[in-house]
């Protein structure tokens, strides 16, 4: 038996958003907004609220931004006995799967609770059951559209279920690899599977280490904090349950099969298949213990070794999915990837002028801090009102205070910009004298995701030529494990960006990366630009670029050259200006025919 462990930021969180998500079913005014602010802050808070609390009781509490009395008592509720008892009595009154519930693209809590007292849904399969027995289209405010829409939100649902984010992953890894790593300094420790390869989805979290004493390394991760269960716990293997609900294994080997149980567990699959397929051919034999000569060992204690007694170089692990990789490798010709640390530059930052929770100085201060060279202010526009989106007016009053600061500044730029709202036809929200005074203008779809592939292409190519629409920010719109990508021609996409000289956007924040890896790397072999940003709104979500952006690209192929936020900001600047000519020249020619 062991303590309860205190409940961790992301699940302080999740409860939060469980308690907005049962008070909007109920009708409850103002504070499900409340309770969803809150758990967007707790959830990006840099310390523990458990430690925050042990310190100094509810008022440390306070010091996280959003969380009033009432909240912070709720949190010191939820420390202090591992429940709510508000949320539970809430859970009992409508008995339904609120969590997953809430992951069905379109289907708010009033719908929710509407579908549970005329038809008794409670989850995801009843809710499918019931579509399909086309038993939701008789009810008041549901017809066969909105059946049909929740049949399509269901399928992208399942698609992503059972998969968890990997800004979820990452951190949550990373904590287990340091609790290892102190409990076993000698030993070789590491993070494999697809967390490893950066996949933006993951399945379970793989751990490999070496150690003379494997016995004592897995009893310490049966044992961890994080763990609810223990699936199976042999020598040299562990399987188990996290309390977040996502399963992790550790496997542990002798120091001189390290890198080969590295290579192995790392994968993917379809990458060790060629590299078996190779061992082969040249009369070896390789698993994960080592690449073999008839019994004896020729390579496994590191995967740099591995892979050179293999004939290749070594394969970074964002290239290993059987995606090309092998070939480059054998001809020598893999591609010189982005490194960590490129980014001088982050072109989509919000801030409390909109959605976002610092101030245009706080985002700057934390920018500098990174190391990053220039930053574009890029709050939202007018059609975005429920955050205060900026009409002309505005803006304008923005740009002024932004270039007063950078006026200030030495050794750093901050840019005027904005993230204009491209309507359903691919009008933009602001008009064009407004978005001509300002540095960055970035263009993205916010509503009205579901239309048809010629629609929704045309759309965006329109945003694009607009001459002032430097970029496009997450061009599909996706939102992962809860919206699709917008059904697009990405072909034509990618066309228009090249022509009009919009350069498509990377953007890392954890619940969109959008483009995903296969998007941008088509667009980067049509010669389109890229830019890799945060999307922060917060100044702790700076770090994204590097940590999900980066990785991302990797996946991509990209190079430094293919990402124009890795060139100084005078560079910077000059490319988005050639764009803008380009498109100019792009719309004239359109005018004179
Ligand atoms: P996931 O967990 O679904 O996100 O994806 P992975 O790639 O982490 O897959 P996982 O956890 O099932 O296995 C981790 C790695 O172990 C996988 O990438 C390759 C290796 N592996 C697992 N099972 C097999 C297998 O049957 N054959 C081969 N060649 N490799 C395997
Ligand atoms: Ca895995
Ligand atoms: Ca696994
Ligand atoms: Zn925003």
């Amino acid at each position: 038996m062991r303590a309860r462990a205190a409940p961790s930021n992301a699940e302080i969180a999740h409860a939060l958003r469980e308690m907005a998500w049962f008070l909007e079913m109920d009708g409850v005014a103002f504070k499900p907004r409340a309770y969803e602010k809150a758990a967007h802050s707790v959830e990006s808070f840099e310390r523990p609220a458990a430690a925050l609390w042990a310190a100094t009781g509810v008022d440390g509490l306070r010091e996280i931004p959003s969380v009033g009395p009432g909240i912070g008592a709720r949190i010191e509720e939820l420390l202090r006995t591992g429940k709510i008892a508000e949320l539970e009595r809430l859970r009992a009154a409508t008995p339904i799967d609120a969590f997953a519930l809430a992951h069905i693209e379109g289907l708010g809590p009033k719908h929710a609770k509407a579908l549970y007292e005329a038809i008794g849904v409670r989850t995801p399969q009843e809710l499918e059951a019931a579509c399909r027995a086309g038993r939701v289209r008789t009810l008041p405010h549901f017809g066969a559209r909105s059946e049909t829409k929740l049949l399509a939100a269901l399928e992208a649902w399942k698609r992503t279920s059972g998969r968890h984010p990997i800004g979820e992953c990452l951190p949550l890894a990373r904590a287990i690899e340091a609790r290892l790593r102190a409990f076993a300094p000698a030993a070789q420790i590491a993070i494999a599977g697809s967390l490893r390869r950066f996949r933006d989805t993951i399945g379970d979290l793989d751990f490999v280490a070496a150690s003379k004493d494997p016995a004592a390394l897995t009893h310490c991760f049966a044992t961890l904090p994080e763990v609810s269960h223990v699936y199976a716990h042999g020598p040299g293997k562990v399987l188990v349950r996290l309390a977040s609900g996502i399963d992790a294994d550790l496997r542990v080997v002798q120091p001189g099969s390290f890198g080969a149980a590295l290579a192995y567990f790392t994968g993917s699959k379809d990458h060790n298949l060629r590299l078996r397929r190779i061992a082969k051919q040249k009369g070896l034999k390789l698993n994960e213990y080592g690449l073999f000569r008839g019994e004896r060992a020729i390579a496994g204690r590191t995967e740099e070794e591995l892979y050179a007694a293999l004939g290749l170089p070594f394969v970074p692990p964002e290239l290993r999915e059987d995606r090309g990789e092998i070939e480059a490798a054998l001809a020598d010709r893999l591609p010189k990837l982005l490194e960590h640390g490129a980014l001088r530059g982050d072109l989509q930052i919000q801030t409390d002028w909109s959605d976002g929770a610092a101030s245009i100085e706080e985002m700057v201060r934390a920018a500098r801090a990174r190391g990053l060279e220039y930053l574009a202010i890029t709050d939202h526009t007018r059609d975005l009102a429920m955050v205060r989106g900026a009409d002309e007016r505005k803006l304008l009053q923005q740009a002024t205070a932004v270039r007063a600061l950078d006026a200030k500044l030495r050794g750093f730029r901050v840019l005027a910009g904005a993230e204009v709202n491209i309507r359903k036809d691919g009008s933009l929200d602001v008009a064009d004298e407004a978005l001509e005074t300002l540095d960055v203008v970035g263009a993205a779809v916010h509503s009205i995701f579901g239309q048809p592939r010629e629609a929704a292409t045309r759309r965006l190519i329109r945003a694009m030529e607009n001459p002032h629409v430097d970029l496009l920010f997450h061009p599909t719109a996706r939102q992962l494990g809860r919206r699709e990508a917008m059904d697009l021609d990405f072909d034509a996409v990618v066309a228009a960006a090249k022509r009009t000289g919009t350069a498509l956007e990377i953007d890392a924040i954890p619940d969109r990366l959008d483009l995903d890896d296969e998007h941008a790397r088509v667009a980067a072999k049509a010669g389109v630009p890229l830019v890799i940003d945060s999307d922060a709104h917060h100044p702790s979500h700076l770090a994204y670029a590097d940590e999900l952006g980066v990785p991302l690209a990797r996946r991509a192929w990209l190079g430094p050259a293919d990402v124009l936020n890795t060139r100084p900001v005078g560079a910077f600047l000059a490319a988005l200006k050639d764009g803008r000519s380009r498109a100019r020249r792009g719309r004239s020619k359109a005018d004179a025919r």
